[in-house]
């Protein structure tokens, strides 16, 4: 086997974040190179908070699991002589504009507040803070810890899953594009196409936590210097996709009466997963109940992360698309806008009403501005995986809960 392609995971955690990161963990096809931590599902004191209260969790699940299957697994990444993950903190919010959180459905802390329950079940470890080591943000942050893991690497070895605002990402690329430009993939979470939104009736969480930082990436125009003539590998997984991978809570959730037999990572995520399934099944229609439609967890997450790790397994598929990002829309902040018109060139379609606003000055977009020719590159969006059934089986069997 090939040795383990190094993985940055740009990340909020964050419910579907804390399992995205055990997931890649459990995974010997990727080595994770750091965490790299922004705002977003919650404040970035409590996502540290929560990556270190991870780290507890399965120093004590490796110890007392004795299942090969765990020891397997996680030995490599968790086990005592695996190499610690650094911990970088970056963005505490947007490029411009209003910070938001998803504490309704994350929790106060970002993971259904369990640092507040009763005698701290899942406390931060004291000390040995395995497999996470955190950086002091003075020392280096997430943004130059990116770049100077790009700078080190062959181009195109290191891939990245962002699975919260592009806020770190849009950050390094503005600061050095050329290293930056060596990123062998980067699979975003991120936006919905023809999907309504999930924060707003447009849009999905993290464009709408940063929009400005989603256009600095997702706009790139193609000329620019750094590029070469070739577009960043972004590979973008919105919700159109993530809402087809979905995994019932009943085989994450352990039922009260088996709890106490769980083990640590299970009870843990047990715990955490509380306040999104609460929410998820309140959106049911309140007489029609079905388990099977509404009880479920949307993998947004974790499908990222399974792309970065087995993208190119067969049966994952891309299409490319043209789309520009709303950035401050006092309704549709964060929206994918896409030309349905059937017009080739985005600028095509413009009628004299829009040459007009773009001249006196109502439409501006400072903080997006790039150098080179303004039309940007089509997304490659990913839009089939390998089945549903194969990743909720895959995801599963790595959790070993
Ligand atoms: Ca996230």
């Amino acid at each position: 086997m090939s040795p383990p392609r190094k993985l940055i995971i740009d990340t909020d955690p964050g419910v579907d974040d804390i399992l995205s990161i055990v997931l890649a963990l459990a995974s010997e096809e990727v080595e994770i190179a750091a965490l790299t931590l922004t705002f977003g599902n919650t404040t970035l004191d409590y996502a540290l908070s929560n990556v270190l209260r991870l780290g507890g969790v399965l120093k004590e699940h490796l110890e007392s699991d004795e299942r090969p299957r765990t020891q397997e697994l996680l030995q490599r990444s968790v086990g005592p002589s695996a190499r610690k993950i650094p911990v970088y903190s970056g963005a505490t919010g947007p490029l411009a504009g209003n910070a938001f959180t998803a504490s309704y459905f994350h929790g106060r802390d970002g993971l259904s507040s369990v640092s507040f329950l009763p005698g701290d079940p899942f406390p931060e470890p004291k000390e040995d803070f395995h497999p996470f080591q955190p950086v002091d943000p003075s020392s280096k942050d997430a943004c130059d810890a990116i770049l100077d893991i790009l700078a080190a690497e062959p181009p195109g070895t290191v891939y990245i899953a962002a699975v919260g605002p592009l806020t770190n990402l849009a950050l390094a690329w503005q600061k050095d594009p050329k290293t930056f430009a060596k990123v062998g993939q980067i699979a975003v979470m991120g936006g919905a196409l023809d999907h309504a939104g999930n924060t707003t009736p447009t849009s999905e969480f993290n464009f709408f936590a940063d929009p400005y930082a989603a256009a600095v990436l997702l706009e790139i125009p193609r000329m620019h210097p750094s590029l070469n003539g070739q577009p960043l590998p972004i590979h973008l997984l919105p919700l159109d996709i993530t809402h087809q991978h979905l995994v019932p809570f009943s085989q994450l959730v352990k039922s009260q009466s088996t709890l106490s037999s769980a083990s640590p990572l299970s009870r843990f995520v047990s715990a955490f997963l509380s306040q999104p399934r609460t929410v998820m099944n309140s959106f049911a229609p309140p007489d029609a109940f079905d388990p099977q439609l509404h009880d479920n967890f949307i993998a947004h997450d974790p499908l990222a992360v399974a792309y970065a790790i087995f993208g190119s397994m067969p049966g994952w598929q891309t299409q490319e698309r043209v789309f520009k990002m709303e950035i401050d829309g006092s309704i549709t902040r964060g929206m994918c806008v896409i030309d349905r018109r059937g017009y080739h060139k985005s600028s095509a379609g413009e009628n004299q009403a829009m040459k007009d606003l773009k001249q006196n000055g109502s439409i501006k977009k400072p903080l997006v501005e790039q150098d080179g020719d303004s039309s940007p590159f089509p997304i490659k969006v990913v839009v089939a995986s390998p089945g549903s059934k194969w990743f909720a089986d895959t995801f599963l069997s790595r959790l070993t809960l």
